[in-house]
């Protein structure tokens, strides 16, 4: 019992010390749940996930606390942000007002499968659960089974909407996994994230956010 206390103590000091790095206007007020502090985009990151994916409209799918979706609202004419759990939309919706870009995002409750038939967008951006905190207990990351409602199905059902997705993955994920998503004859590129010189996750892009002109001179 004690020992649970504790782990529960660290694991979430861990992610507050890194308050800063996650929302620089975290002293604005910013607010956060237990799955939002370790699973929100740092924002330096996210700040380039939104150049990337420069476009008109965009659904951020798994939008959780906002990390993503603020940015999108700085790069995107019309941002629309899905979340299935109505405490992290009104987190989200508290914090885009801290960023001033609140009225800029459309903000869904709801199950992103659920609703792929209703939604039309330039591109959309995968940022799902990865199974909780422990993901890095496994060697290799399975999209498949890791992530509950299967990783492949997601992207599979997303390019209902758009071939042009970017995905938000694990470090330890299965390189040729992702890659076959895209399928036969075309690219995907996987950008490594690093923050302060560790590695921290990857970014998957499909379709036209494939940066062509890097791909073939690094090939
Ligand atoms: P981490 O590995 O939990 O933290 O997450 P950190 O600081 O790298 O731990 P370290 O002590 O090993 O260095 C790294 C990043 O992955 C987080 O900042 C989040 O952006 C992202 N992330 C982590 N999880 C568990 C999830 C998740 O379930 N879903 C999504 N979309 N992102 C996650
Ligand atoms: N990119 C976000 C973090 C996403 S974490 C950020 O930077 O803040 C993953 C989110 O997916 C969680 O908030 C969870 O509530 C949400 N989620 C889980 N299943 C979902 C579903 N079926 N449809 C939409 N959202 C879902």
């Amino acid at each position: 019992m004690v020992s649970k206390v504790y782990t529960y103590f660290s694991t979430h000091l861990r992610y507050w010390t890194q308050r800063s790095i996650l929302f620089t206007k975290y002293k604005e007020g910013i607010l956060m749940d237990e799955e939002g502090w370790y699973s929100v985009t740092p924002e330096d990151v996210a700040i380039h996930i939104a150049e990337r994916c420069r476009c008109d409209i965009i659904i951020d799918a798994f939008c959780g606390v906002g990390g993503n979706a603020i940015q999108f609202a700085f790069t995107c004419h019309q941002v629309i942000a899905i979340d299935i759990d109505e405490t992290k939309l009104m987190c989200a919706k508290h914090n885009a007002m801290i960023y001033g870009v609140a009225d800029r995002i459309e903000f869904i409750l709801g199950d992103y499968l659920k609703l792929i038939p209703k939604l039309k967008a330039d591109v959309v951006f995968l940022s799902p659960p990865w199974g909780g905190p422990n993901y890095l207990s496994a060697k290799t990351f399975d999209i498949k089974t890791m992530i509950p409602m299967d990783g492949e199905k997601l992207y599979r059902e997303s390019l209902k909407i758009t071939n042009n997705i970017a995905y938000y993955l694990p470090r330890n994920v299965n390189i040729q996994q992702i890659t076959n998503l895209a399928g036969r004859g075309n690219t995907c590129e996987i950008q490594e994230v690093y923050i302060n010189g560790k590695l921290k996750t990857m970014v998957a892009y499909y379709g036209e956010l494939v940066d062509m002109d890097f791909c073939e001179n690094n090939a």
